[in-house]
């Protein structure tokens, strides 16, 4: 077995807190509508609650995408072709890449994560899993250029972004962050990545609100994080968790509404929220498969083929790096 070493690409200040986090929670807290961005969710206590909310009876997405990774790897299989090192973004605890190592016989794998304990210990089963198999952690910020380790310089790449995370990025972010993996999988690569489809807004509603407050504290665990990392003395407790539905943009935003007037601070600096005034945490974008086309064309990416679950709620797309732009 080959047994993961690991690369560590996350910079951390003299408290051991990503600059990042504080600069965005600072920034965010500050502005009209305040809003903090989603990545920072996924500290290690976020990660095993989003891990408990691909569980859910409500969130569809997990088991939808896995059903489509199960009846159409073959399919898959045939057109990415033996011999790639699998680059997967924000692996976390993924149980879908299996399934996809399984079926497309990888030459190396390199899981991607900023939340290093979950990075290690799902490379080490996967590790296990896949005896022979090379597999490369790298504990980094995806969001940022990633240099790929030196072992897979030499192979043709296969971008794994499975969950519908590109989801949970405003358009010109997504397209920034899929021509940051077209530079870094190179000439040649390509990219599979699942999206959410736009349905039924009770259906996605009720994703993003569950019956047993799961997504709740999830939402409000951004401001444990925030008080634990960040010396601050926000009243968790006062705040209540909204999911809302986005016509205009198509997405479900995720907010924290102040349940009365307040005040607290962070860092040292002082906030004060309005009855009913809220935190933006999250938007999670919607696509039918002619805007999901779009996005990733304008990211460097040509689509080449789309598997549906059989509800027709998610899709996965395979896409083909673009050559650099010569004509129109
Ligand atoms: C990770 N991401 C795709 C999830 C989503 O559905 O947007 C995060 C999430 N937020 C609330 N529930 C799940």
């Amino acid at each position: 077995m080959t047994m993961p070493k690991g690369l560590k690409l996350v910079e951390r200040d003299a408290g051991g807190v990503d600059p990042a986090f504080r600069a965005d929670v600072l920034i965010g807290l500050a502005q009209p509508q305040k809003a903090v961005p989603a990545r920072w969710f996924y500290d290690d206590a976020g990660s095993a609650l989003f891990e408990a909310i691909t569980r859910l009876p409500e969130y569809y997405l997990t088991r939808a995408e896995t059903a489509i990774l199960e009846r159409s790897a073959g399919k898959m299989a045939a057109l990415i072709g033996p011999g790639r090192a699998v680059v997967e973004f924000g692996s976390g605890s993924s149980l879908k890449t299996p399934l996809l190592l399984a079926s497309i016989a990888p030459a190396a794998y390199v899981p991607i994560d900023i939340s290093g304990d979950f990075l290690r210990a799902s490379a080490a089963a996967l590790a296990a899993k896949f005896p022979g198999l090379p597999v490369h952690p790298v504990e980094a910020d995806f969001m940022r250029r990633v240099e790929l380790p030196g072992e897979v310089a030499g192979l043709p790449k296969l971008g794994f972004f499975p969950g519908s995370t590109i989801g949970n990025f405003v358009p010109a972010t997504a397209t920034d962050l899929l021509r940051t993996m077209r530079a870094a999988l190179g000439e040649g690569a390509l990219l599979l990545i699942g999206v959410d489809l736009v349905k039924d807004r009770r259906a996605l509603l009720c994703a993003y609100d569950d019956a047993e407050g799961v997504t709740a504290a999830f939402n409000r665990n951004l401001l444990s994080r925030i008080n634990r990392e960040l010396e601050g003395d926000i009243p968790v407790d006062r705040f209540a968790h909204q999911a809302r539905w986005n016509d205009a943009y198509a997405r479900i935003e995720m907010h924290l509404a102040a349940q009365e007037d307040l005040a607290f601070s962070v860092s040292g600096k002082r906030f004060a929220m309005r009855r009913g005034e809220t935190i933006h945490t999250e938007n999670s974008h919607k696509f039918t498969r002619r805007s999901a086309g779009l996005l990733l064309a304008a990211g460097g990416w040509e689509p080449r083929a789309c598997w549906y679950d059989p509800a027709r709620r998610f899709a996965v797309l395979l896409a083909e790096a673009c050559p650099p732009r010569s004509a129109p």
